[in-house]
């Protein structure tokens, strides 16, 4: 930010908050920046490490040295990062992973906070 910025003046795509409610004078549509949540992995004492790793690389997205160093840190630390994401796509990951772990019987869990 340059010397001499009025920090109180609009953006050239700022309508304000005048004309939010004012369809007819809108020069674009009113779009919204989507709320992100965190997915967490929670520790437990039966999961194996190996599993864990799998399930960040297949559902995260993860390296396998990314991976083993998250589910070491939820190891250690009891939880751990993920990802962040959108509200439909952390879900359906919360999802995919307490159904896997569910079909291979171990007590893996996995949750979602607002960012
Ligand atoms: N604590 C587990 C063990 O010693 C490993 C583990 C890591 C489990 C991360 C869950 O989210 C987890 N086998």
């Amino acid at each position: 930010m340059g010397h001499g910025t009025i920090m109180s003046e609009r953006r050239w795509d700022d309508d304000g908050p005048d004309r939010e409610g004012d369809l007819a004078t809108r020069t674009r549509p009113d779009t919204k920046k989507p709320s992100l949540y965190r997915v967490l992995l929670l520790n437990d004492d039966y999961t194996p490490m190996e599993f864990v790793v799998f399930v960040l690389e297949q559902f995260f997205n993860k390296t396998r040295d990314e991976a083993t160093e998250i589910m070491l840190h939820v190891h250690q630390h009891g939880v751990g990062l993920c990802g962040v994401f959108t509200f439909e796509v952390a879900e359906t990951k919360v999802v995919q992973v307490l159904d896997i772990a569910r079909r291979a019987e171990y007590p893996l869990q996995c949750t979602m906070e607002k960012d």
